[in-house]
């Protein structure tokens, strides 16, 4: 039965019981199971406790049902979901736990060889996803909407990553934006090949279509045959996915016959929209696709730390190159270093304000005061506004680099090498790839005598880091370039590359 206290996601599902919420590798499932399982999951947590207060819940399943029931279930008994990547090493497993302070670590049992130990070790509390998504149902707590709700991290310009700190309000004011933009209606059916510890599927995809009574269907990885045989199947209304991902249906439609190109295009022309961001989509990719497709890709803005802020308009003009304007509810400005407002055509750094954007960033005080500037976000990316539309120049910080939409700090990368045998010094940029975006490229000092090559250092680097942080190409040198302070130069580092 609804409450009137009950957080909006939930009440929405009330609304639709008897549709389909999730299609998943495990089977289809309704609202009404959604309900179900996600209160058992919820009273399991609780194990007789009467509000988990924001704890942190640290949880892992590969993208599929388990992952949707869990995910509410954490919600609904009132503590704080950190989604861990299925991608990540143990060692980038146990850092989130431990940075986050989980009480709980909750794992499909896919995973309970990997975190069974880290969580025992840890001293925490370890359930399988299995077990209490059987459970019966307890009463569940009131949830405040100031309560966080979400805790994904992210990498910055300083040391590891951060998690940062979504509340309900946030995280329903991000989906509202959304719903409108881009009308979703609980007619819509979205195909889901994002990884599930990153805003991109767990907002603008999953949380949308399950605010709107829609469906989502969940594939387990993205595999670009998969998402084509099942595009060209039909009945998916939208579809959502980082540059590198379109790359890659590119090439597996230019690969095909004539006969089952025609059927893949007459896919993509049922369809109502087709979205691309986390990273520049290059215009090549736009106009290749728009003549696969017969879709302007819809290219938006949007951060870990705010969701999306700027969006090509769903209706009217998608201008190649540009991400378009502020989205519903979401105030943006262009400043230059002193924090003026930038003379109109000047290029300056994108600055948000709203009720998007998130909290804090986890017991980092100092992080998160620094990332304010008079109320309003400070994203680290400059941008130009032309005739109203932003288009994106790049970022105020050479150490970020975007790899196939993931967001990856250079810093973090050195000093992992730094702990290699062989490697005295080292510097990490990321270095403009058709397919990638940016390709990170590691140029090191080796210790005296010591010798290095790429297809060694890559299978040590994979213990310590997530696949696509590790160096794609290395290269040896005496010295690396430094300046009169001796600081490293990174645009010079990348040259060795080029
Ligand atoms: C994998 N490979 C790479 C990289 N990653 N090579 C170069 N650079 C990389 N970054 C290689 C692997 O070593 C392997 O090569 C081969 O590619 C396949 O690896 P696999 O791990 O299976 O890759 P994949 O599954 O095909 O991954 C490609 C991907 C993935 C699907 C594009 O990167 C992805 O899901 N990206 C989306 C990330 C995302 O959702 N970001 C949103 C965050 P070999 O076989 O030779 O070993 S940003 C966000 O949320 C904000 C709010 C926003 O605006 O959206
Ligand atoms: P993340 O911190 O992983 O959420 O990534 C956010 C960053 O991705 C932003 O700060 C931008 O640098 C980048 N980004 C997201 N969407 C776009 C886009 N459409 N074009 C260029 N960069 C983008």
């Amino acid at each position: 039965m609804s409450q009137p206290s009950e957080l909006p996601l939930i009440r929405h599902a009330r609304v639709h019981t008897g549709r389909t919420a999730v299609v998943a590798p495990e089977g289809a499932f309704t609202y009404a199971n959604l309900l179900g399982a996600s209160a058992a999951a919820a009273s399991s947590l609780l194990a007789g406790a009467h509000d988990l207060r924001e704890a942190r819940v640290a949880f892992i399943a590969p993208p599929g049902w388990h992952y949707v029931a869990a995910q509410w279930g954490i919600w609904r008994a009132g503590a704080m979901a950190v989604p861990l990547a299925v991608s990540h090493p143990p060692a980038e497993l146990e850092y989130v736990i431990q940075d986050a302070d989980a009480a709980v670590v909750l794992a499909h049992p896919e995973f309970a060889a990997v975190l069974r130990p880290i969580a025992e070790q840890a001293g925490r509390r370890f359930l399988l996803t299995s077990d209490v998504l059987q459970g019966g149902s307890a009463s569940l707590p009131t949830v405040n909407q100031t309560r966080g709700a979400l805790m994904i991290y992210t990498s910055g310009t300083t040391g590891k990553p951060k998690g940062v700190v979504t509340t309900h309000a946030n995280l329903q004011a991000q989906v509202a934006s959304l719903v409108e933009a881009w009308e979703w209606t609980a007619d819509d059916r979205a195909l889901l090949v994002l990884p599930l510890h990153h805003v991109h599927g767990i907002v603008n995809v999953l949380t949308c279509a399950l605010w709107s009574g829609a469906t989502c269907e969940i594939l387990p990885r993205f595999d670009a045959e998969a998402v084509w045989s099942r595009i060209e199947q039909g009945r998916l209304t939208l579809f959502m996915a980082v540059p590198t991902i379109y790359a890659r249906l590119i090439a597996v439609w230019d690969a095909a016959p004539p006969e089952r190109q025609q059927r893949m295009s007459a896919g993509c022309r049922r369809m109502r929209l087709m979205v691309s961001g986390s990273a520049a989509l290059p215009v090549q990719t736009l106009v290749r696709w728009r003549e696969i497709s017969g879709h302007t890709l819809l290219e938006r803005y949007g951060m870990t730390e705010i969701g999306m802020a700027l969006s090509n308009p769903l209706r009217g003009e998608r201008r190649p190159g540009f991400v378009g304007v502020p989205l519903p509810g979401v105030q943006v400005r262009v400043e230059d270093e002193e924090g003026r407002e930038v003379q109109a055509g000047a290029a300056g750094e994108i600055e948000v304000r709203g009720p998007t954007v998130f909290r804090e960033y986890w017991r980092r005080p100092d992080d998160t005061r620094e990332v304010f500037r008079d109320g309003w976000f400070r994203t680290g990316d400059v941008a130009v506004v032309e005739d109203g539309y932003y288009r994106i120049l790049g970022r105020r910080s050479v150490d970020i680099i975007k790899t196939g939409g993931y967001k990856v700090s250079a810093l973090e990368i050195e000093e992992v090498l730094r702990t290699h045998p062989a490697i005295a010094e080292c510097a990490v940029v990321g270095v403009d790839d058709a397919e990638w975006g940016e390709r990170i490229c590691a140029a090191v000092e080796l210790r005296d005598g010591a010798g290095l090559k790429l297809d060694e250092l890559q299978p040590w680097a994979r213990e310590h880091l997530a696949s696509y942080k590790i160096p794609r190409d290395l290269q040896v040198v005496a010295d690396l370039p430094r300046n009169a302070m001796g600081k490293v130069m990174k645009p010079e580092v990348s040259r060795l590359f080029a």
